[in-house]
C-alpha cells in the first residue's frame, strides 16, 4: 500500500489540497478551491467580505468550513484514494480568528454525515465574521499592548514581534472593547489553521508554535502563553485560548464524519495545523538554518531557518517556531513586485527583458545612484508616508534607474535582515519575479551567495502533507529527520543557478552603507 498523506492549506483566497506519495517522492494530486468562485453565496472578492471600512478586513469561517466539505467531495469525485491517507495536516493563513461559544466542544464531537459541515457548526460562533491578516484596523489596540509590554523592543524579544495591526492579540483586544458582551460569551478561540484541525480531529486543537507565535500573546522562547502579553490584551484570555503544541503533533484519529462521508481512512491521523508560512518553510525545504527563500510577489517576502531564538529589535521582522523545530524568520517589504511594475511603467518599457537589457547597460553599485522605492507605505522599514527619493541618481536617467530599483529593494533586504545574524549559505527564489534573471543577478551579488530557483506551486500545502508524514512516522516510532522526509519533492530548477560575482559583492559591501544612509536621511 502507498503511504499517502494529505496536506490541505486554507489561504486567503483559496482552499488547496495536496497528497503525496511518500515512498515514491511525489505529488500524486493536486486541486484549489477559490472561495469567490467555488462559493459565490458567500460574496466575498479574494476572500475577503466587503466592509464600508477599508481598514477592516474579514471573511466567514463557515465559508472555510463550506470550502473543507467541498474539497473532500472534490477528492472523492476525483477517485483519490481516500482509505489509503494515513495522516491529514494543514495550514492557515496566519493571523485570522475564530470566535466560539461553549456550544462548539459537543458540536466538533457529534459532527453528523448526514448533515453539510455548515450544518453541523449551526449556532456555534460568538462572533460571526473572523479578522484576517489583512486587517489593519487596531492600530490603537497595537499601541496600547506594546505599551504595557514596555515598548517595541521588549514586545519584540518577548513575543516575536512588534505589535502588529493583523495579530491576533491586537485583534483580540479590539474585539473585547468594541463587543464587550460577544467576547464575554466567546468560550474558546481558534485561528483559521486550528479551526480547521478541530473540524478535522473532531475537538478543539491546540495552536502549534509556529501559528501561535504570530498572535502577540506567546512567550517565543519558552513557547508557552505569556501571562502579561494575555493580561496586556485582555481580561480572562487564558481561559479562552486551546493549549500551545508543537508542530504536527498528533491529535488522534480523523473525525468519523469524514470517514464515513467521503470514505476516508477510519485509522489516518489528524495532526495539528501551522501557518501557511511555516508549512511554506518545510515545503520549500528550508531546512537547514542559512538556507532562505526570496519570495518576489506583489509584496517581497524573505524567510528562512533560525537555529536560536533572535528578534528584531528595530520591531520590522517576525520570529516563528517552525515545523522543523527550532524557529523561522519572516520579513515582509510591502513595495515588491507593484514597484517594479511601477518603475517599468513610468519609463514606457515594454518587457521585462528590455528591462533587464537596460540594467545590464550599468554598473553593479549604479556609480553609487541610490532609488527608495516607496511608492506605497512600506512595512520594512517602517514608513508611513509612501514617496520615491533619489541620491546621486538622475531621475531621467532609464537604465540607471532599472538597476536602481533591484539594488534597492535586495540591499534592503541584506540592511533589515542583518538582526538574524545568518550569512545565507544559498537563497530560494519563488514567486511570479522569480523567472527574471537580471533580478537575481543582483540577489546573488548583493547578498553575495547562490540564488537557485525553486517552482512549487503550492509550497504551504506540500509543507502540510510533509508535516502530516513527520506525525504520523514520529507515531510509528521511526524517528523521522526532516531533512531526509523533505528530499525529493523541492529541487530548484534544473540549469536556475545563479552565482555571485565576486567583484559586485565588493561593490555592495560598501553600498550598503551608503543605501543604509539615505534610508536613515529619507526617513
Ligand atoms: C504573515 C502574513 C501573511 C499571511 C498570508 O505574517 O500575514 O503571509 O500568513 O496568508
Amino acid at each position: 500500500m502507498p503511504k499517502l498523506f494529505l496536506g490541505l492549506d486554507s489561504s486567503t483566497q483559496s482552499l488547496s489540497a495536496v497528497v503525496i506519495d511518500l515512498d515514491a517522492r511525489k505529488v500524486v494530486y493536486e486541486k484549489s478551491l477559490n472561495f469567490d468562485q467555488a462559493l459565490p453565496h458567500y460574496k466575498t472578492q479574494n476572500g475577503v467580505l466587503k466592509n464600508r471600512d477599508p481598514l477592516v478586513k474579514h471573511s466567514s469561517p463557515l465559508m472555510w468550513a463550506e470550502a473543507l466539505d467541498l474539497i473532500f467531495a472534490e477528492m472523492k469525485k476525483d477517485g483519490v484514494a481516500l482509505g489509503d491517507i494515513l495522516a491529514v495536516s494543514g495550514s492557515g493563513q496566519q493571523h485570522g480568528s475564530v470566535y466560539f461559544n461553549d456550544r462548539i466542544t459537543a458540536a466538533l464531537e457529534n459532527l453528523d454525515p448526514q448533515k453539510s459541515l455548515v450544518e453541523n457548526l449551526k449556532g456555534v460562533f460568538a462572533r460571526k465574521t473572523s479578522p484576517i491578516w489583512m486587517d489593519s484596523s487596531t492600530a490603537v489596540e497595537c499601541a496600547e499592548i506594546r505599551k504595557k509590554l514596555g515598548g517595541i523592543k521588549y514586545t519584540a524579544s518577548r513575543t516575536g514581534s512588534d505589535t502588529f495591526e493583523r495579530f491576533t492579540g491586537p485583534q483580540i483586544r479590539k474585539f473585547f472593547k468594541t463587543e464587550p458582551d460577544a467576547y464575554a460569551k466567546t468560550s474558546s478561540i481558534a485561528l483559521v489553521s486550528s479551526f480547521l484541525a478541530s473540524l478535522l480531529a473532531g475537538k478543539i486543537a491546540p495552536i502549534d508554535h509556529g501559528d501561535g507565535a504570530g498572535m502577540n500573546l506567546m512567550d517565543i522562547r519558552k513557547k508557552v502563553w505569556d501571562m502579561d502579553a494575555l493580561k496586556a490584551t485582555a481580561p480572562s484570555l487564558k481561559k479562552k485560548l486551546p493549549p500551545l503544541a508543537a508542530p504536527g503533533q498528533v491529535i488522534g484519529p480523523v473525525s468519523a464524519y469524514y470517514v464515513n462521508k467521503y470514505g476516508l481512512n477510519p485509522e489516518a491521523l489528524a495532526t495539528i495545523w501551522t501557518g501557511d508560512n511555516p508549512a511554506s518553510v518545510i515545503g520549500l525545504g528550508l531546512i537547514k538554518p542559512g538556507q532562505i527563500a526570496v519570495s518576489l510577489g506583489t509584496s517581497d517576502t524573505f524567510f528562512g531557518s533560525m537555529e536560536k531564538c533572535l528578534t528584531d529589535e528595530n520591531g520590522e521582522g517576525h520570529v516563528f517556531g517552525s515545523p522543523a523545530g527550532n524557529y523561522m524568520t519572516l520579513i515582509c517589504f510591502k513595495n515588491g513586485s507593484l514597484a517594479r511594475e511601477k518603475i517599468r511603467a513610468h519609463y514606457g518599457i515594454a518587457d521585462w527583458k528590455q528591462f533587464g537589457e537596460l540594467v545590464a547597460q550599468t554598473n553593479p553599485g549604479n556609480d553609487g545612484g541610490v532609488l527608495l522605492p516607496w511608492f506605497e507605505a512600506e512595512i520594512v522599514p517602517r514608513v508611513n508616508q509612501p514617496g520615491i527619493h533619489r541620491f546621486n541618481l538622475d531621475a531621467k536617467n532609464v537604465a540607471a534607474n532599472c538597476r536602481a530599483i533591484f539594488e534597492a529593494q535586495m540591499m534592503s533586504m541584506r540592511l533589515h535582515s542583518q538582526w538574524m545574524n545568518v550569512a545565507p549559505e544559498k537563497v530560494f527564489a519563488t514567486g511570479g519575479a522569480s523567472n527574471n534573471v537580471a533580478l537575481l543577478q543582483v540577489m546573488a551579488d548583493v547578498m553575495n551567495c547562490r540564488v537557485l530557483r525553486i517552482e512549487v506551486s503550492k509550497s504551504a500545502a506540500l509543507g502540510a502533507a510533509l508535516q502530516g508524514a513527520h506525525g504520523w512516522l514520529t507515531v510509528a516510532g521511526k524517528n523521522p529527520k526532516w531533512e531526509k522526509l523533505v528530499a525529493g519533492f523541492t529541487a530548484p530548477v534544473p540549469g536556475s543557478e545563479i552565482r555571485p560575482n565576486p567583484k559586485a559583492a565588493r561593490v555592495y559591501d560598501k553600498l550598503v552603507e551608503k543605501y543604509a544612509d539615505c534610508e536613515r536621511e529619507a526617513l
